[in-house]
């Protein structure tokens, strides 16, 4: 099933999620095929479960956007373990649409999670994929790609949202 995607400005975004503590169930398997499939009918490469509006510390990433079966990645309570160098590359989030700006992320992440049977796992990515996982980590955590930037930046987007929300336009 494909979820609604909640907007920049539903306060589930910009809260800590909890950890997970079930795993194995009918209930989480759902909810990540439900996040693949929602993230795939948006054509995203990651998507957060703050997004669809549940508040748990579970992700799911695919960079290949689904071409290939094999970049699937499920993150339930992920941890970075390292981070190496830095990159700007530009970013976006199916939570704020429309906007698309650079943030400097760490070049490399080495993590640790669980998959959906509760099984611990290391991976690790670069580029692309490495900034996947911080943004969807971020996501957890309560923090958008807006906080990576300028305050100017930042206050122009607001201002533009706002305008949205006033036209009826966002969410
Ligand atoms: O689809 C997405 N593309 C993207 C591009 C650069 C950096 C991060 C991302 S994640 C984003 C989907 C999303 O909002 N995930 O939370
Ligand atoms: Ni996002």
């Amino acid at each position: 099933m494909v979820l609604r995607i909640v907007k920049y400005g539903d306060p589930v975004l910009e809260t800590k999620a909890k950890p997970v503590t079930e795993f194995g169930t009918p209930e989480l398997r759902q909810l990540v095929d439900d996040m693949f499939e929602t993230m795939y009918a948006n054509k995203g490469i990651g998507l957060a479960a703050p997004q669809v509006a549940v508040s748990e510390r579970l992700a799911v990433i695919d960079p290949s956007a689904g071409e290939d079966p094999n970049s699937k990645l499920v993150l339930i309570n992920p941890e970075i373990l390292v981070k190496e160098g830095s990159q700007i590359g530009e970013e976006g989030c199916l939570s704020i649409p429309g906007f698309r700006e650079d943030v400097k992320r760490a070049y490399k992440v080495r993590l640790r999670a669980r998959n959906a049977d509760g099984e611990y796992y290391e991976t690790e990515g670069e580029e692309l994929l490495s900034r996947a996982m911080q943004h969807e980590i971020d996501h957890l955590n309560g923090v958008l790609f807006l906080s990576h930037l300028s305050l100017l930046k930042r206050d122009l987007i607001r201002r533009k949202i706002r305008k949205l929300v006033k036209a009826g336009e966002w969410e």
